[in-house]
């Protein structure tokens, strides 16, 4: 059965990528599942239809038959789970995969938001200057601890999986802030890891909702 996920009709981001429809574009690419799109409007995400998939009005959701799934940490374990190639055959190495899968989700990415974030939030306020300082000094903190345990591995437990996936499109989102290319190891994985072909199938796919837009082509 072919899936369907939403994403944005129009991504703020000019479909760089960023969006996190492309989390969910990508594992099913690495394992070649073919997959339509439903785009929905900010107005659409907000409307009874939508929130029955996604309590929260976002995207990206995923239906498959029955199953209607939200929050891309569990659609992307669900792909990973009924495919083969996004997490090992081993028990072990299978759970230690899944670790990283919350590790980009819960530990990495809630102070790179909050990063992200704060220039917009209280981009006007006196005290903006020192708390970024403060927010970049937590992010370096991850940075540390994730670039000393990746050392000179290319993926995190082994072969390329769904943690691998989820943790660089974390890391993606420092993109323009400079933290990342203090990290050479942890630059270099997020670049290996936008090589794949399925990233690249992923990611054009998702400008090409931009680019259709934006032209006025169907
Ligand atoms: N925890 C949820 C998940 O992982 O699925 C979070 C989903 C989420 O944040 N969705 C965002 C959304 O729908 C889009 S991805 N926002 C609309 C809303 O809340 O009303 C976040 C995002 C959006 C745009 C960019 N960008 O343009 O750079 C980057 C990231």
């Amino acid at each position: 059965m072919t899936p369907t996920i939403t994403a944005f009709e129009q991504s703020p981001d000019r479909g760089q990528g960023m969006a996190r429809d492309m989390r969910v574009r990508w594992a099913l690419e690495e394992v070649g599942q073919v997959y339509d799109v439903r785009l929905v409007s900010f107005k659409a995400m907000k409307e009874a239809a939508h929130l029955a998939l996604q309590p929260f009005g976002q995207i990206p959701t995923y239906e498959e038959g029955d199953l209607a799934l939200f929050e891309t940490g569990a659609i992307v374990l669900h792909i990973a789970d009924r495919n083969t190639g996004l997490l090992p055959a081993d028990a072990n190495a299978w759970s230690r995969a899944i670790t990283w899968m919350f590790a980009a989700l819960n530990t990495l990415e809630p102070p790179i938001l909050e990063l992200e974030q704060a220039p917009y939030l209280d981009g006007d306020k006196p005290w903006h200057s020192g708390r970024m300082r403060m927010l970049e000094d937590r992010v370096r903190f991850r940075l540390d601890q994730l670039s000393s345990r990746l050392g000179n591995a290319d993926w995190l437990e082994g072969a390329f999986s769904a943690g691998d996936l989820l943790m660089a499109t974390v890391l993606r989102r420092l993109e323009g802030s400079g933290l990342l290319e203090e990290y050479p190891n942890l630059s270099a994985y997020v670049a290996r890891a936008m090589a794949r072909p399925a990233y690249r199938r992923a990611f054009d796919a998702q400008l090409a909702v931009f680019t259709a837009a934006s032209t006025g082509a169907e």
